[in-house]
């Protein structure tokens, strides 16, 4: 009785917005190995370090930076070409992706989310995400999906934010964001959302909190976020 109250009192006041690449599951080890293919076709080197470059950017200005790394020059044709070659080539791991690949502490939150009656949606530059999301078997989970064929505007613009904010039903105070890239961060930030950043401290220091792991985020600290946001 008295959970249920609880769920009722908390359901409309916050939502959450989750990232996919980098803070539900690790994709950007399989978008690595794809890009590198085509870097080695073109003749150049293409790092771990570069990789970092590309978490949260979309595919197509993925390519131009990978492009610009390797100082070469494409025409819109041929770029067309190599973007449908590399993400056959990703959707090739995307294919063998199962629930062990869902990054620790990830399906904990989703389950202390679902005990509070706090909904969530998915907001994430990935094309591939609805797919991603099906093959670890959380699809079902989210309340809804915003992903690269929803948004005509990239992060860290915040498009596909404030269209998880739309679909959540809430205004964009009342969401939080987990993010583990900068460009994520700024989307949030200028969305007026509050941003939870995943990963390297350093790297999202313009973030309102952060945690190295969601494996840190307790159901307490998401209940503090409630009475903030009140
Ligand atoms: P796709 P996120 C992003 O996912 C990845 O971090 C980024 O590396 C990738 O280029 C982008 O999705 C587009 O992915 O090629 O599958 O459309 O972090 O926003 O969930
Ligand atoms: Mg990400």
């Amino acid at each position: 009785m008295l959970y249920n109250r609880t769920k009722n009192i908390m359901n409309n006041k916050i939502g959450v917005i989750f990232d996919l690449d980098g803070v539900i599951v690790d994709t950007a080890k399989y978008h690595f190995l794809a890009w590198k293919n085509l870097a080695d076709a073109l003749g150049f080197e293409f790092t771990k370090k570069h990789n970092e470059l590309l978490k949260g950017v979309s595919r197509v200005r993925s390519l131009d930076i990978l492009l610009s790394i390797g100082n070469v020059k494409l025409s819109e044709e041929k770029k067309q070409e190599f973007l449908v070659c590399k993400n056959k080539e990703y959707l090739e791991f995307i294919k063998k992706m199962n629930s062990s690949e869902i990054l620790p502490g990830a399906l904990e939150l989703l389950n202390t989310l679902d005990a509070l009656g706090i909904k969530y949606v998915l907001g994430s530059a990935s094309k591939n995400a609805p797919l991603i999301l099906k093959q670890v078997g959380l699809f079902n989970r989210f309340a809804g999906i915003v992903d690269g064929n929803s948004v005509s505007k990239a992060k860290p613009d915040p498009e596909v934010f404030l269209i998880g904010a739309e679909k959540l039903n809430l205004q964009p105070e009342q969401c939080i964001v987990f993010e583990d890239a900068i460009a994520g961060i700024e989307a949030a930030n200028t969305a007026n959302m509050i941003s939870i950043g995943v990963g390297d401290k350093e790297t999202l220091e313009k973030a309102d909190f952060h945690f190295e792991s969601l494996t840190e985020v307790t159901a307490n600290f998401i209940k503090e976020l409630v009475k903030r946001v009140s």
